[in-house]
This record gives structure tokens, C-alpha cells and sequence, in this order.
């Protein structure tokens, strides 16, 4: 019987990430590499060899440096994309990894400068040689010293690269509740979004965007992942709401569920509410409760159900209304951008043209 053979592995073990200075050294160097020095005698061109190594390398790693805080400076970053990484990487963490890039940048352009004017005074084939291996020893230790702080970056990039991005000129409707309660149905049944709905908690993990046209405005709608409420926060999806609810919320629907179906009780979910009321004073809250297709209740506040629809059009007048409180209209070019009239049945298509250019 031939010997049993050891079953192969089915997946390779995950290599282990090189660091960011591996790649931006490689290019550095073989960018100086190709070096090809103009002059009329050998030792001219063997100098010229060398400073020209010398700023290649330099300036390749300052630009590949530069590359990597680009990102996060121009544009820079909104208040509500720093609430979301301080949250989630920890306050001014990010803010260290880019002065340290930064400050790692100016030190090589120092070196850089120093290591030129040295090989000016150098010469012979051995001693230039010896001075540009001192002077990229020196780089490379410079670079790798910001691995750290270029994995953060990478990460916070990662990080942001897969949130919507929320224009902070515009509207925003957030909705935000305890987790299952409905705040995605709801979503998807307010806006263009359509989110994952599921009856279990933490359905939703970071923040969706979509859009609602709500009278002239055209909202943004935010989906969050559920709140627990516990004073000490741990989860990083919670976080995220919170960051939301903070951050470019014009108006709140903080969305209950009385029927208790989503795991957790009405006490729990209210006790939130409070809070939140509470802590942010200048935040639009409307408390609406939903699941109003199982469960009929006396109470003041708009019922909603998102299975049926029902309340749905009045929940959009008040959010208009708060959107709006005075009444008053977004400017007149952009209301007729965002909402462009509706053409008449039968109108001849000129005078219609004529209608949407605005004469
Ligand atoms: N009967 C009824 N069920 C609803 C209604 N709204 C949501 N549900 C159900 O409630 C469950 C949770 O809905 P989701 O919209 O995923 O809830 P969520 O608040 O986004 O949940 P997380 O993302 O996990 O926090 C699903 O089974 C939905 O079908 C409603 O108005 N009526
Ligand atoms: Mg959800």
C-alpha cells in the first residue's frame, strides 16, 4: 500500500506584511541606481555619480514619504472623517503618524543636503563609495523609524476608503437606535440606500449613506450600527454611531422599538434617549417608534412601520420641518438643480427645454 501522504494545507499561512519602508527604500535606490553622470574627466563623473545618488535617493524617499500623508492633508480631512478615526484609532493618533512622517521628511532633506555638500570635498572612487553606503545607511534607518507611523496611516486610509463619504454642506439625517430595532429598513425605505436588514443585533457594523429628496432638500441618510447605551463604550460599530449622532447629524431619528422584538427593552432603549437628549442639547432628536405593524400603542410620538409604510409619509414632513424649522427655502439655483421640474403631460418638448433652462 503506498505510504499515506500528509494532507497539503489548504491555505497558505498569511505572509507577513513587509514594512512600508521596504518597498520605498527598493525604489529609492534603484531610482539612484540608474544614475548616469555627464563630464569630461573620470573623476568628475564619478563625483557627479555620487551626488547624483545622493539626491535621487533623497528626493525619491521624501516623495514617496510625501505621498503617504498626501491623503489625509489635501483635502483635509472633514470634522466628522477626524471623529470617526479618533474614535476608532484613539484621539490624536493620527495627528503623531503624520508629524512624525513629516518631521522624518525634514530630517532626510537635512541629511540629503549635508551628504552633497561632503562629496564636493571627497575624492576618489573609494571615498565617494564610502559616503553615499554612510549616507544610505543613515536614510534607511530615518525611513524605517516611520514604519510604525506609515502602517497607522495605511490603516486610517484602509479605514476611511471604505466609509461613505458625507458632505458636511449638506443635510444629513442620521438614524440611530438600539441594535435590530429597524434602523435599516428604515433607511431603506426613507432613501436610495438599500442596506442589509437581518434579525439579529449588529446587522449593520459602520455607517451607509443614502439619499432622500425631502421637499427642496435633498437629504443625506445615514444608517448606523446599533447603540447599547452602556456608559463605557467598547464596541468599535457603536462608536461609530455615536461618532455619526455627534458629528454631521442635522437630525436625529432616534428609533424605538416598543414591541421589544429587536432583544432589548423599551426602559433600555428610552434610558438611551435620555442620554442622548441630554448630552446633546443642540442636536434635532425626533423619537419615532416603529414595528407599528405588530404593535399599535397611545403615545404622542409618530409610529412608523416599515414593512407596511405606514407613517413613512408623515415621518418625511417632520423631518422636513426640522430640517427647515423656519420654513424658509434652500438658495433658488440649487433648489432647481436638485429638483428640476416635473415636465407637464403633453407639453410640446421646446417649451419645455425652455422650462428647465430656468427662463
Ligand atoms: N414587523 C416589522 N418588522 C420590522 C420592521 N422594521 C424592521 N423589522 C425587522 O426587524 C429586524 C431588524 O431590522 P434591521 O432593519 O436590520 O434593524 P437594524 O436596527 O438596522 O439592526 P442592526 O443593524 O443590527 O442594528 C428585521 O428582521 C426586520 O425585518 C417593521 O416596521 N415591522
Ligand atoms: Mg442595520
Amino acid at each position: 500500500m503506498a505510504p499515506q501522504q500528509a494532507a497539503k494545507p489548504r491555505h497558505r499561512a498569511a505572509r507577513p506584511v513587509p514594512p512600508p519602508s521596504e518597498a520605498i527604500l527598493d525604489i529609492a535606490f534603484h531610482r539612484a541606481s540608474l544614475a548616469t553622470p555627464k563630464g569630461q574627466s573620470k573623476p568628475e563623473r564619478d563625483r557627479r555619480r555620487a551626488e547624483l545618488k545622493i539626491v535621487r535617493a533623497g528626493a525619491t524617499t521624501v516623495r514617496h514619504l510625501r505621498l503617504e500623508t498626501q491623503r489625509f492633508l489635501r483635502p483635509p480631512l472633514t470634522p466628522f472623517e477626524r471623529t470617526l478615526v479618533d474614535e476608532r484609532f484613539g484621539a490624536g493618533t493620527l495627528d503623531r503618524a503624520l508629524t512624525r512622517v513629516r518631521r522624518a521628511e525634514e530630517r532626510i532633506r537635512g541629511l540629503q543636503r549635508e551628504a552633497e555638500a561632503g562629496a564636493r570635498r571627497l575624492h576618489g572612487p573609494e571615498m565617494l563609495g564610502d559616503a553615499v553606503r554612510a549616507y544610505y545607511g543613515r536614510l534607511s534607518s530615518f525611513v524605517r523609524e516611520v514604519d510604525r507611523d506609515l502602517l497607522v496611516l495605511r490603516s486610517v486610509d484602509a479605514f476611511l476608503a471604505e466609509r461613505p463619504k458625507v458632505d458636511p454642506a449638506r443635510p444629513t439625517l442620521v438614524v440611530a437606535g438600539f441594535p435590530n430595532v429597524g434602523k435599516s429598513s428604515l433607511v431603506g425605505q426613507l432613501s436610495s440606500a438599500q442596506p442589509k436588514v437581518a434579525d439579529y443585533p449588529f446587522t449593520t457594523l459602520s455607517i451607509a449613506l443614502g439619499h432622500a429628496d425631502v421637499g427642496f432638500d435633498r437629504l443625506q441618510v445615514l444608517d448606523t450600527p446599533g447603540v447599547l447605551g452602556r456608559p463605557r463604550r467598547t464596541n468599535p460599530a457603536e462608536s461609530e454611531a455615536e461618532a455619526a449622532v455627534r458629528g454631521p447629524a442635522t437630525v436625529v431619528v432616534f428609533l424605538i422599538d416598543p414591541t421589544e422584538t429587536c432583544g432589548f427593552t423599551l426602559e433600555e432603549q428610552e434610558a438611551l434617549l435620555r442620554r442622548w437628549e441630554a448630552e446633546l442639547p443642540n442636536t434635532r432628536i425626533l423619537p419615532v417608534e416603529t414595528k407599528l405593524d405588530l404593535q399599535r400603542r397611545d403615545t404622542d410620538r409618530l409610529q412608523v412601520s416599515s414593512v407596511t409604510g405606514e407613517g413613512i409619509p408623515e415621518l418625511r414632513r417632520r423631518v422636513r420641518e426640522l430640517v427647515r424649522p423656519t420654513g424658509e427655502l434652500p438658495p433658488m439655483e440649487e433648489a432647481l438643480e436638485e429638483t428640476p421640474p416635473e415636465p407637464m403631460v403633453g407639453e410640446p418638448p421646446a417649451r419645455r427645454s425652455r422650462r428647465r433652462s430656468g427662463a
